[in-house]
Formats: structure tokens, C-alpha cells, sequence
């Protein structure tokens, strides 16, 4: 009878991970299909990289336990809202609102929480673009509404977060001031430097645009 219990509960904690799978790949699939129309409409590809990950049950039960949760699905399910997970890293801070914008206004995404890390960076020098969405999957006998954080931000960002990341993982002790300090201005020289990058964007467009209008108006003559 336990045994039967035990199996019973396992197909459970699968199938319940399972959703999380499925929503990934809806939203992989959205944004893969907003790449390759903004690369046919702007083009250029405003997107670098995309992933996506499952967050472990091992990571789950830490979190649930480190926020004084209940240990049952239909409770981990509606607090734990970052079980599946998707970082895109754009070129530019513009592509990141673009790709926002674009996702947040599909008509089965329900937005949940924006949390805008860009304009307002956290006070460590943190930088991204979260959003909470909610998404519908469809399954043989039902209908699902399953949460999926997105994290989006540029490479300059990326760098950085993935070095504070590993600097406090690798460091069980307090971190001291000084790399503290010398973090925060590296995340202002990665603000800097993103807002250069893109201006130069910008004004290659221009210079391209121009070009063009000059070869049009050469045609005519
Ligand atoms: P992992 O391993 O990436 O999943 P929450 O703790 O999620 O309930 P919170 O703190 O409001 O609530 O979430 P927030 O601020 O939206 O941040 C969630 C995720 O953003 C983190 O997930 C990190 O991935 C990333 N993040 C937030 N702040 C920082 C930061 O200061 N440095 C870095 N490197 N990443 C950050 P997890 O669960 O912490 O980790």
C-alpha cells in the first residue's frame, strides 16, 4: 500500500513537473518566432542567446522552506513562480522592451509582475528586465495556467550578473566592501557601455538609411 502510495505521489511530482516543461516550450517557441520576424522587419537580430531552465526539486524545496511555505504542490505551484525560467540576452536595451512589449501583448500571456531592474536597479548594481507571465497549456485532459519568469537583459548585463552570481556562490563568507564597490561600478561602466553600443547602432542605422535614399534618388535620375 505504501508502495502504491509512493509511486502514486512520484507520478504526481512528474507530471506536475511536466507543466513546467511544456510552458517552456510554448514560450521558447514564442520568442522564436518573435526573432525571426523582428530579423525579417528590423533587420538585424535583437536577440543573442536564449535559456531556459527547470528549477531542480532540489531548489524548489529549498526556496519553499526558505520562504515558510507549506509542502504541497498546489502551494508551490501558485508561490514558487520561477520554476520555469527563460533569460534572453539582447543586443540592445531597446530590444528588451521591444521583446517585452511584443510578448506581453500576445492575447494568452497574462502578465502577472513586471519588475523593471533597468530603470531601477537593485543596490548592488543588478540589472534585468523581469517579467512574471502566466501561460495556458493544453494537455489530454485539461488545461493548465502555469507561471514562467522571464529575465531579459543585454550581454553587458549578463556579464555581470553571471560574475556577482559566481562571486557569492563560490564565497561562503561575507563578501568584502571593496569587491562590493568595485561591482557596483562595474555594473555603472556595463550601463556606459551598453548606452554607447547603442547609440553607434543607431547611428550606423542612419548612416545606412541615408545611403539608401542616396542610391534611390540615383536611380531616379
Ligand atoms: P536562480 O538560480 O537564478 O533561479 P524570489 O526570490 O524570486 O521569490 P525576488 O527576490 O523578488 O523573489 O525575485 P527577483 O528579484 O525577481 O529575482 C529573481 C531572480 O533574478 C534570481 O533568481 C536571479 O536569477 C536573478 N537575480 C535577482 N537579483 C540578482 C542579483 O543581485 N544578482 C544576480 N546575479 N542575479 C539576481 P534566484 O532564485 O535567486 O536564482
Amino acid at each position: 500500500n505504501n508502495l502504491n502510495g509512493m509511486e502514486s505521489l512520484k507520478r504526481e511530482i512528474l507530471r506536475f513537473m511536466m507543466g513546467y516543461k511544456f510552458a517552456l516550450d510554448e514560450v521558447n517557441t514564442k520568442i522564436d518566432i518573435l526573432k525571426q520576424e523582428f530579423q525579417l522587419i528590423h533587420d538585424y537580430n535583437p536577440i543573442e542567446h536564449v535559456k531556459s531552465r527547470i528549477k531542480s526539486p532540489k531548489s524548489i524545496l529549498r526556496k519553499v522552506q526558505k520562504k515558510g511555505y507549506d509542502f504541497s504542490l498546489p502551494i508551490i505551484k501558485e508561490k514558487i513562480r520561477d520554476i520555469a525560467g527563460i533569460r534572453i540576452t539582447c543586443s540592445f536595451i531597446s530590444d528588451i522592451y521591444e521583446i517585452s512589449n511584443m510578448l506581453q501583448k500576445q492575447r494568452d500571456v497574462e502578465v502577472i509582475e513586471v519588475k523593471d531592474y533597468i530603470k531601477n536597479s537593485k543596490e548592488n548594481g543588478y540589472q534585468s528586465l523581469h517579467l512574471i507571465i502566466k501561460i495556458p497549456i493544453f494537455m489530454s485532459d485539461r488545461e493548465e495556467h502555469v507561471y514562467v519568469e522571464i529575465q531579459i537583459r543585454t550581454i553587458a548585463m549578463d556579464f555581470w550578473a553571471s560574475l556577482e552570481h559566481k562571486i557569492y556562490y563560490k564565497y561562503n563568507k561575507e563578501v568584502p566592501q571593496k569587491i562590493k564597490d568595485d561591482l557596483k561600478e562595474a555594473a555603472i561602466s556595463a550601463t556606459i557601455l551598453d548606452k554607447k553600443m547603442e547609440s553607434i547602432h543607431k547611428e550606423m542605422d542612419q548612416i545606412k538609411q541615408s545611403a539608401k535614399e542616396e542610391e534611390d534618388l540615383q536611380e531616379l535620375l
